[in-house]
């Protein structure tokens, strides 16, 4: 660890009052030098002053689960960050993009934890339902670049989810066909193979990862796997859909601009 306890701290105001103003910031944290393991650290600072305003952790979310974005960012590993109850949005609900900084959305798959979770438990004894989802992320950087301590001190750019119906997880998740639609038009498609080749093998990395940093998954929680496609720009006055082959459709609704009208 590189930073102090008054810069991790301090670090994690900043992104922490980037999000609340909707208002980029520059890359802070890899700035002081900071590590991967900086980053997490500031993380959990941030994750704590949510809490201190009265924010319930509700699960954890992987990042960087396809190879691609892996070989972009140049690291070998997926990232995680934390949920809570202020990121949750209805599925099929309203969302209000006017106090975001520049969000995008990515179909995924989501999980539901029957049980606290230990390490070297299974993802069949573990999970007990399974659902399509939308995850908005909205990087509070600027021009959302990043380097690896910048991208998880900043909770992985989390910052919104939607979970559609859970089912009991069916005998296949490896290959199921996913599309993301904006406004009726398919913009993304893609497959849950992209999604570290099973999303089931986002269960065991969670766990993994996560215990590094003294974090278990906890019954009810919700583990959001990661992305069957690239994320794109949300637009304001929109429904967007993640229909997932097999599991079915996650959905939500972004309010019009101001003066564009109702929707
Ligand atoms: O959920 C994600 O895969 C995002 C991880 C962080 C990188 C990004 O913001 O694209
Ligand atoms: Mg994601």
């Amino acid at each position: 660890m590189a930073l102090h306890d008054d810069e991790v701290a301090g670090l994690a105001a900043r992104l922490d009052e980037a999000a609340l103003g909707g208002t980029a910031i520059p890359q802070v944290v890899s700035a002081a030098g900071a590590s991967a393991d900086d980053g997490y650290a500031v993380q959990a600072a941030l994750l704590a002053r949510r809490l201190a305003r009265g924010e319930r952790l509700t699960g954890l979310k992987m990042g960087l689960t396809s190879r691609a974005k892996m070989a972009q960012m140049g690291v070998d590993e997926v990232i995680w960050g934390r949920l809570t109850d202020a990121m949750e949005i209805t599925d099929g609900g309203p969302v209000d993009v006017a106090g975001l900084i520049h969000p995008r959305v990515e179909p995924e798959v989501a999980f539901l934890m029957g049980r606290d979770v230990a390490e070297g438990d299974d993802f069949a004894s573990s999970v007990e339902a399974v659902a399509p989802a939308l995850e908005l992320i909205d990087s509070r950087y600027a021009d959302f670049r990043f380097s690896l301590p910048d991208v998880i001190a900043d909770n992985t750019s989390a910052s919104g989810y939607a979970i559609g119906p859970w089912r009991q997880p069916p005998a296949g998740l490896a290959d199921l066909a996913v599309r993301l639609e904006i406004g009726g038009e398919v913009v993304e498609s893609g497959s849950t193979a992209a999604i570290l080749g099973d999303p089931r093998n986002a269960f065991d990395e969670a766990v993994r990862l996560a215990a590094r940093h003294g974090v278990r998954l906890r019954k009810g929680w919700v583990l959001l796997a990661g992305a069957a496609t690239a994320a794109v720009p949300l637009p304001a006055g929109a429904v967007v859909r993640a229909v997932v082959d097999g599991l079915g459709t996650a959905s939500l609704r972004t309010l019009p601009e101001e003066g564009g009208g109702r929707g």
